[in-house]
């Protein structure tokens, strides 16, 4: 295969989230935050970890920072923890916890590296949760307050700004099957929830636009790529209910400005809906300047044995609970996902088809695999160089049929707490030994960076 150019001035980043690498969970003014609380529950994470010291990041962001330069890499996504920034998510500013973050970003600056800001991977103050969490109306507003506080104190730093990471993870694994923070099984609680995500980011883009209209504000979504199982009509409705439940409840709110007819009509016998207010639709659909996509696997989809909904099972696809997934013949990594390169170009080409003015940004993309030092201390990881050259290919090739595609951010610059899997999954560029906070960059930390370097993936 021949090199693979990408089109000037495409960022080429690496990502991470705070509870996944900060620790020092109780500094400088930090209250707890869901991920907290959930993480000291027993039985929640595998092997009890938490977040207390992660990849100590909190004191080794200098460090850190250094690892993304060696790369040549010129952005990297980051997230401010909330707790940190504005304690109980309530009141003014923690001037303390936004340092840790002002001075990452001067880091990043002088280094030429653009940051991009995460404002919500999924930390919610525990006080914000304890009110009622994202069920609770008001937490979108106490949400746009923070925003605009956190926009007013880095902005003239930071231009590119991402309101939340995955509102499908937030609702419904935190609120629909349990699997993440805060843990509840409650199906009417995560309707509501995925609402005021929603409701949450189109008043946070608002507040921060009228601070500074010309900063660059979207969201990052984890939409989910679907094939049928058969050629069959059954299989083909089995698509759409998870479309809908998956993908469309974020996307037509916010491109359009709409809830789905026909998911409302998946939804009836769960809910109303009737926390959907006037007018908020028009607030989600705020217009935005980008959209993030975190791609990781596709699926293959077969139609519901008996009736769709079945209120027994706390599953993320509410309503239509008994849709099967079928298992396909294709290699897996250590998550159990399938790697399956060609949904990510089927899902840029997909979204783009319904925003075909919206700049697109791949805000995630990785794989875990169980790494080990070698006798001599290095990391070598083929099969993550692998899918990150198979995956840039494959965003070549929605960039090749047209699609707006302006960065590639690899998800994760370090290993880290990979939430309810604690630290046994590997998803960094950068191997972590968590005994003694070594950073080892992996085999694939060098390839990425020649990528980066040469604004091109190299000739196989
Ligand atoms: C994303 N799912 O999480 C997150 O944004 C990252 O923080 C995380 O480390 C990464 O992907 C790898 O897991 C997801 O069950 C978690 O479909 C679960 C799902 C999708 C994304």
């Amino acid at each position: 295969m021949t090199q693979l150019n990408f089109p000037d001035g495409f960022r080429w980043g690496a990502a991470t989230a705070a509870y996944q690498i900060e620790g020092a969970a109780t500094e400088d003014g930090r209250t707890p935050s869901i991920w907290d609380t959930f993480s000291h529950t027993p039985g929640k994470v595998r092997d009890g970890d938490t977040g207390d010291v992660a990849c100590d990041h909190y004191h080794r962001s200098a460090e850190d920072v250094a690892l993304l330069s060696g790369m040549g890499l010129n952005a990297y996504r980051l997230s401010v923890a909330w707790p940190r920034v504005q304690p109980g998510g309530r009141g003014p500013v923690n001037q303390v916890g936004l340092d840790f973050y002002r001075r990452l970003v001067d880091d990043l600056l002088g280094r030429d590296i653009e940051p991009w800001v995460t404002l919500y991977h999924w930390d919610l103050p525990q006080e914000l949760e304890d009110a009622g969490g994202w069920p609770a109306r008001d937490t979108a507003a106490r949400f746009a307050e923070y925003a605009a506080l956190t926009e007013a104190a880095l902005g003239d730093r930071v231009k590119h700004w991402i309101t939340l990471n995955e509102p499908w993870c937030s609702a419904m694994l935190g609120y629909g099957t349990g699997e993440h923070a805060p843990g509840h099984q409650d199906k009417v609680a995560t309707l509501r929830a995925a609402h005021h995500l929603l409701l949450g980011h189109g008043l946070a883009v608002e507040a921060m636009r009228a601070q500074r209209p010309d900063s660059q504000y979207g969201i990052t979504l984890n939409l989910h790529a679907f094939i049928p199982a058969r050629d069959a009509p059954a299989d083909a409705e089995a698509v759409r209910r998870l479309d809908g439940i998956g993908n469309r409840i974020f996307l037509d709110p916010l491109l359009r400005g709409e809830f789905p007819a026909d998911l409302r009509a998946d939804l009836a016998p769960v809910s109303d809906l009737a926390h959907i207010q006037d007018g908020d639709l028009a607030t989600i659909a705020a217009p935005i300047d980008l959209l993030g996509l975190n791609y990781y696997s596709r699926n293959a989809v077969a139609a519901a044995k008996g009736e769709p909904h079945d209120p027994a099972i706390h599953s993320p696809w509410i309503g239509s609970e008994r849709v099967r997934q079928i298992s396909r013949g294709l290699p897996v990594t250590d998550m159990g996902w399938y790697v399956d390169p060609a949904g990510l170009t089927q899902q840029l080409l997909d979204v783009h088809r319904v925003c075909p003015d919206l700049p697109l940004y791949i805000t995630e993309n990785g794989a875990a695999y169980p790494d080990k030092p070698g006798p001599d201390g290095t990391v070598d990881d083929p099969d993550r160089v692998a899918y990150f050259d198979a995956h840039l290919r494959a965003c070549h090739a929605a960039l090749a049929a047209g699609v707006p595609l302006r960065g590639y951010f690899a998800w994760s610059l370090l290993d880290n707490f990979e939430w309810a899997h604690g630290y046994a999954k590997r998803f960094g560029l950068t191997y972590v030994d968590y005994a003694t906070q070594e950073r080892i960059p992996k085999t694939s930390a060098q390839w990425y960076g020649q990528v980066a370097r040469a604004n091109a993936i190299p000739a196989a």
